[in-house]
């Protein structure tokens, strides 16, 4: 069967990965919808099936334009502004890409002439917000504290009652703490495995660097190999089980900084010099999720953190040309 894919923000971390697997499939034709500000052409596969369009997802005429010219089997909409501090400083700006964007595609999805086998939203654990009960199953309260939390539960509700309203296929997605290659870890909001993956590159060349701990280094994260949330996505894409329902996507582990620090130390085989600062405002101390509904759909997570920043840290390590 031949389909066209839809991935918005497939020149960014996450998405290009799943641009990346879905490309796979040579009867897949995937269009890369991107406007290319935190994203880089670079990250998107040069292959024959892999199509990049640039654009706005918070543009109607953007998003009017690339329906006009394709009809999509499937939707990956993971174009965002992902940061939290971002949307805490312009709440109004990414407000606009992070919830108004997703309507415009909903209502494209909706007109277009094939009916779409599923429309996937990624959402976050922000949605969680910072109420204290452990682990997040996806019955949990939702209390999102930021700009971005709230766009991010509200875009979900939209897509939910999409399927419910109108009979669209749809799947919601909560990502835990994302890490893999081409996270960029340019700004202090940047995960934080890659900034720790910039530190542990620059130790290991004999340069001098130090890690910023926020707080004890005893918070506690379900930090997800990118790898095992394309296969999350690409299950809520397939499974009929998944309509109009929201999936947790994490790892299934839990660990602290300070645990995380330690396997970086042992697979460098040096110590990482580290700075304690002020934990950050509003951080929360304590987050993981249970998976237990996303396995019920056949996912297995196929990266423990050993694993995954094993993968992570050879790449990173890849002498540049
Ligand atoms: C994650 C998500 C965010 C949102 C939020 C919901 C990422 C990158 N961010 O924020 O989008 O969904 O969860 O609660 O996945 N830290 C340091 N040193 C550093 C950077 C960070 O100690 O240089 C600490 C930070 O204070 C925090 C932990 O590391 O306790 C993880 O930080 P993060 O920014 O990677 O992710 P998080 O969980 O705050």
């Amino acid at each position: 069967m031949k389909h066209t894919i839809l991935v918005t923000g497939g020149a960014g971390f996450i998405g290009s990965h799943l641009v990346e697997a879905l490309g796979n499939k040579k009867t897949n034709t995937i269009i890369v919808f991107d406007n290319l500000s935190t994203g880089s052409l670079a990250n998107i596969p040069n292959q024959e099936n892999v199509v990049f369009v640039e654009g706005n997802v918070h543009s109607e005429e953007d998003i009017a334009h690339l329906f006009s010219n394709f009809q999509f089997d499937y939707i990956y909409h993971l174009a965002a502004i992902a940061s939290v501090a971002e949307s805490v400083n312009h709440p109004l700006a990414t407000h606009q890409v992070n919830m108004d964007a997703t309507i415009y595609l909903l209502e494209a999805t909706r007109a277009q002439e094939k009916t779409v086998l599923k429309f996937v939203f990624a959402s976050s654990a922000a949605v969680y917000g910072a109420e204290p009960t452990l682990p997040k199953t996806e019955l949990s309260v939702i209390d999102p504290i930021t700009p971005y939390g709230i766009d991010k539960y509200a875009s979900e509700k939209y897509v939910t009652s999409y399927g419910r309203l109108y009979g669209l296929n749809v799947a919601v997605a909560r990502f835990f703490n994302v890490y893999g290659p081409r996270q960029n870890p340019s700004s202090p909001y940047s995960g934080v495995l890659s900034i720790l993956t910039e530190v542990a590159k620059q130790v290991k060349q004999g340069q001098e660097a130090s890690f910023h701990v926020f707080g004890d280094g005893e918070q506690v994260r379900d930090f997800v190999f990118v790898n095992d949330i394309v296969q999350g996505l690409m299950l809520l894409g397939t499974k009929s089980g998944s309509q109009a329902e929201a999936f947790n996507i994490g790892s299934g582990e839990k660990h602290t900084l300070r645990d995380i620090i330690t396997v970086y130390e042992t697979l460098l085989e040096t110590k990482i010099p580290l700075t304690y600062c002020e934990a950050r405002t509003g951080d929360i101390k304590y987050s993981y999720a249970s998976i237990e509904k996303i396995i019920q759909l056949g996912y297995k997570p196929t990266f423990t953190i050993h694993q995954g920043l094993e993968k992570y840290m050879a790449d990173a390590l890849v002498p540049m040309h």
